[in-house]
């Protein structure tokens, strides 16, 4: 359902959801999808200013360089982009960050590690390898706090800054 009138001109930017809708389907609570939204905007405007995460901005978050080449970003991009159409967009980038969450079901990180993995995707991990996914879980289980607290301190600065603008500008 929904109508996608791809000729009108929108207020909010292609592939934004309602943080409420969002919040149903990920661990986040309403506030922390809007202060993904505040986050997101940031990232998505850091190159080419079109509401949209393109790779390379994608890894200019990452890695703080847009040009050098990485596999591993390639992939996580890859991940993130859940429509297959090139650019990140909101609603992707919030259940993409979902896994990441502590109260994520252990099967989506797992999942989520397996995809990381599976390079060639060919849907299965050889026998040998399947260590691998494991040490990438442990690291997803360790990276997703470190996330979240960069959101926090992202969301810190944000308020302050504009509590100090709207201070000064009175
Ligand atoms: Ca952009
Ligand atoms: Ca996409």
């Amino acid at each position: 359902m929904g109508c996608y009138c791809s000729t009108s001109k929108k207020t909010e930017a292609q592939g934004y959801e309602e943080p409420t809708i969002l919040s149903s389907e990920t661990p986040f609570t309403v506030s922390e999808v809007e202060a993904l939204h505040e986050l997101y905007k940031k990232l998505s405007n850091s190159i080419v200013e079109d509401g949209l995460i393109h790779k390379e901005e994608f890894q200019l978050a990452l890695f703080r360089n847009k040009n050098k080449k990485n596999l591993f970003a390639d992939r996580i991009f890859d991940l993130f982009d859940l429509k297959r159409n090139g650019v990140i967009e909101f609603g992707e980038f919030v259940r993409s960050l979902g896994v990441f969450h502590p109260n994520a079901a252990l099967e989506d990180k797992i999942t989520f590690a397996f995809r990381l993995y599976d390079l060639r995707q060919t849907g299965f991990i050889e026998r040998e390898e399947v260590w691998f996914s494991f040490s990438l879980v442990i690291i997803i289980l360790r990276y997703g706090s470190l996330v979240l607290s960069i959101i926090h301190r992202y969301m810190y600065v944000l308020v302050q800054y504009t509590f100090r603008s709207t201070l000064y500008s009175h």
